[in-house]
């Protein structure tokens, strides 16, 4: 039988309301997640962090002169350059506090590396380092990948995408209610690359066992007297 596993993505203090770099309502996910991993039947939960030195090269305080956000150069490449979040460490790079922790069986860290950025949790923006979350999951056999977090327009969305391509032969979906992004269009963008990679998406409904029906007429109504 094959074996289905869970990725989540960077769900972090820094991607949460009140983080360094907040996703809107990022925090939102957290019980939907829980949820998953409580009901979902995996046989294995992965879960990826962001990772950064301090002094990490996509950091606005390594680029004087320049705004968050903005294009800028890591390396000879163009970068996005961010807010600084997630440091190694920090409460910022934790785990969200609500989040059931103790599920997770696989932690794979990512962006460790301060001249190159990591969105996928598979591999650098350089495409040229694998991190050996790919690996790992070959060699537990998995044959079903599902995969949320934050953000879903941009490690989330390199996260699929990846799966995609590193592990052939496995079923990949992209949860999107366990998932928000940092922006609307983005967001709309990722889900059109993400449907064009064959990629299923599904809501997290859809991969929980249904609930029971109530019944429609658990026992006789009683007999009701009209008039006396
Ligand atoms: C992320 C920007 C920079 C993410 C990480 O987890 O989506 N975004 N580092
Ligand atoms: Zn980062």
């Amino acid at each position: 039988m094959g074996k289905k596993a869970l990725l989540l993505v960077d769900v972090q203090n820094d991607f949460c309301t009140g983080g360094n770099l907040a996703v809107p309502n990022g925090e939102e996910i957290v019980p939907v997640i829980n949820k998953l991993m409580a009901d979902g039947g995996y046989d294995l939960i992965a879960a990826s962090l962001d990772w950064h030195p301090k002094d990490h090269g996509s950091f606005v305080s390594q680029h004087p002169g320049k705004k968050v956000f903005e294009t800028g150069e890591l390396s000879g490449q163009p970068q996005i350059i961010w807010p600084d979040h997630c440091v190694q460490g920090t409460k910022g790079a934790e785990f969200h506090p609500d989040l059931d922790k103790e599920k997770i069986d696989y932690i794979q860290p990512k962006g460790t590396d301060k001249t190159v950025d990591s969105y996928s949790a598979f591999r650098d923006n350089m495409q040229d380092r694998l991190t050996g979350l790919a690996e790992y999951l070959q060699e537990q056999g998995i044959t079903e990948l599902h995969i949320c977090g934050l953000a879903t327009d941009v490690c989330v969305k390199f996260s699929v995408l990846d799966a995609a391509e590193l592990l052939p032969g496995v079923k990949i979906v992209f949860v999107e209610d366990a998932s928000r992004g940092l922006s609307e269009e983005a967001v709309n963008t990722a889900k059109q690359e993400i449907s064009a990679a064959g990629i299923d998406i599904k809501q997290s409904a859809e991969l929980l066992p249904e609930k029971p029906r109530p019944a429609i007429c658990p026992r006789p109504p009683k007999q009701r007297k009209f008039g006396r």
